[in-house]
């Protein structure tokens, strides 16, 4: 088994269960639980944390139209995203909900611990609100007098709240953004730096005018305002502070993965919160771009966006997966279309990796009686596959550590490709034909199945189901699947192989369009 290399902690941004999600949220969580799956492949002792952001305003006016309690509201809703990262194999460690005890309760104690530190002192709030993105703006971050994140027109509001002595840790702040990696891409860290030199103010961390929230421990009158109850659930999931079994072994964080709407939130506020708390700050904020449709982002408040469950259902877990790993790149926006999606799916998967694996199948069924043949010697084109399929790893390994997925499967399909080339390079149903090559046919039949077991470790993080299909059919159900092994070549002894099933059907686009639409 692989040496355990450390712990990697990882979070989602928790989401609002105000409807069901989307395939944008589906998007961060998906890269979330590859790089989840691919760290403890690569022998890291993985916590992957998600969850849902329950309390404020919005879910609290939700609820009363419906005619529900917040609560019972939050529950259905909750249920669903539940299910759909059940459906999509997800694996987190846990799933917080605001609304737990757990969390509320750990919340008032980090409350009252920045209180007692003089951190959080009574004043008066005015400002510019936006109900539905529930932020208060001031008037110069206005666009065109409305919410610069959504567009739509904002309130003038006032009231007693507590506030969180954001400013005074200012400096701090800069010097954390200046002179650490704790934020990236660079971009984003110029821009943060930009509005912390602005002057900061201090944060309103406290409403009256609603109900649905955590009490401030010390004012009944008042709830915890969303981001101090929202964040702080990186810490509360892990015990802090009382239970510090957990909190002690994974904090700091490795990686918080966020959309890049809420860095600013992620960079400034909670750094600051945590150093108020005297607690590590994370090792990194990573923030990744949107997923826009045609005219604009994919938002659950506009109505516009795509529904994974329907795609899943018609063409499956790993198919979404891949396609949303594979087409975007990290960090930017990337528009999401029916047709790239179903030309992603057709051309690699049905295509390069479907036919490498039922060509491969079908050939070690009809010329070696179904049982992997030894290799004997290798040529050039042998030579090259292996040199291809035994080098991937690492590549890989150096593409994750950047985040770059689209990239890391890149790697993975060069591999992909280079066997099918090879294929038609050594044509086994020439060599067939003559009993003095075949010695070449063994070792060429040989040398695909020991490429078809590399890429099944190296899509294991992305595609697992794939990945256990076509160890399947490469008789390999036996044994793990271990990351080292993708280094290695000539680990195959005689196994038996049995075509299955293409692992991936091949797609009508034009058909699938029209239904698509349809739907
Ligand atoms: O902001 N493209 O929750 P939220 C890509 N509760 N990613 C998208 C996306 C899109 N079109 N739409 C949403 C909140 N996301 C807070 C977070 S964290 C302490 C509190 C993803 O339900 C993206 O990761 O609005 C984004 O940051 C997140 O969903 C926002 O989810």
């Amino acid at each position: 088994m692989t040496e355990k290399k450390g712990t990697y902690y990882i979070t989602t941004p928790i989401y609002y269960p105000s409807s069901n999600l989307h395939i944008g949220h589906t998007y961060c969580t998906v890269m979330a639980d590859a790089m989840a799956r691919f760290k403890r492949l690569s022998g890291y002792d993985v916590r992957f944390l998600t969850g849902t952001d329950e309390h404020g305003q919005k879910i609290q006016t939700i609820a009363e139209e419906k005619g529900v309690s917040p609560q019972e509201y939050v529950d259905g809703v909750v249920a669903g995203i539940k299910d759909l990262w059940k459906t999509m194999e997800i694996s987190y460690d846990d799933f917080i909900r605001t609304t737990e005890d757990r969390h509320v309760q750990r919340v008032q104690a980090i409350f009252n611990k920045m209180y007692e530190k003089g951190d959080i002192y009574k004043g008066e709030y005015e400002g510019m609100y936006c109900t539905p993105c529930e932020s208060f703006w001031t008037e110069s971050q206005l666009a065109d007098g409305c919410c610069p994140d959504c567009g739509r027109p904002v309130q003038k509001a006032k009231e007693e709240a507590y506030f969180f002595k954001l400013s005074k840790y200012q400096d701090k702040l800069i010097d954390l953004l200046e002179n650490t990696n704790f934020l990236e891409p660079e971009t984003r860290r110029n821009e943060m730096l930009g509005f912390i030199k602005q002057g900061l103010d201090d944060l309103c961390i406290s409403r009256s005018t609603f109900d649905w929230g955590i009490p401030v421990p010390i004012d009944e009158k008042h709830v915890i305002y969303v981001w101090l109850d929202a964040l702080t659930n990186y810490i509360t999931a892990l015990g802090y502070p009382d239970d510090p079994a957990l909190f002690e072994k994974y904090w700091p964080a490795n990686v918080h993965l966020v959309g890049k709407e809420i860095v600013r939130f992620h960079s400034i506020i909670w750094p600051a919160m945590l150093m108020s708390l005297d607690i590590p700050i994370p090792k990194h904020v990573l923030g990744h771009g949107w997923l826009l449709l045609e005219g604009g982002k994919m938002s659950k408040s506009k109505g516009n966006v795509v529904d994974p469950v329907k795609l899943i259902d018609r063409y499956g877990i790993d198919a979404l997966k891949y396609f949303l790993l594979r087409e975007y790149t990290f960090g930017q926006d990337g528009v999401f279309t029916n047709e790239v999606m179903l030309k992603r799916m057709n051309y690699d998967l049905a295509n390069d990796l479907g036919n490498l694996v039922s060509r491969t199948a079908s050939m070690i069924e009809k010329y070696c009686a179904g049982i992997v043949p030894e290799s004997h010697g290798e040529d050039d084109f042998d030579k090259d596959l292996k040199a291809i399929a035994t080098g991937a790893a690492a590549k890989v390994e150096t593409q994750m550590d950047k985040f770059a997925f689209n990239m890391a499967l890149e790697e993975i399909w060069i591999v992909v490709r280079r066997a099918n080339k090879y294929i038609d390079e050594k044509a086994p149903w020439i060599l067939a034909k003559d009993e003095a090559k075949k010695p070449e046919l063994d070792t060429c039949l040989h040398n695909l199945a020991e490429s078809l077991r590399i890429i099944s470790i190296l899509i294991h993080p992305f595609m697992h189901t794939t990945s256990e299909k076509i160890r399947k059919q490469m008789g390999l159900w036996y044994a793990d699947v271990v990351w080292e092994d993708a280094f290695e070549f000539n680990m195959m002894y005689q196994e038996q192989v049995k075509k299955g099933e293409a692992i991936f059907p091949r797609l009508d686009i034009e058909k699938e369009l029209e239904e698509l639409d349809a739907m």
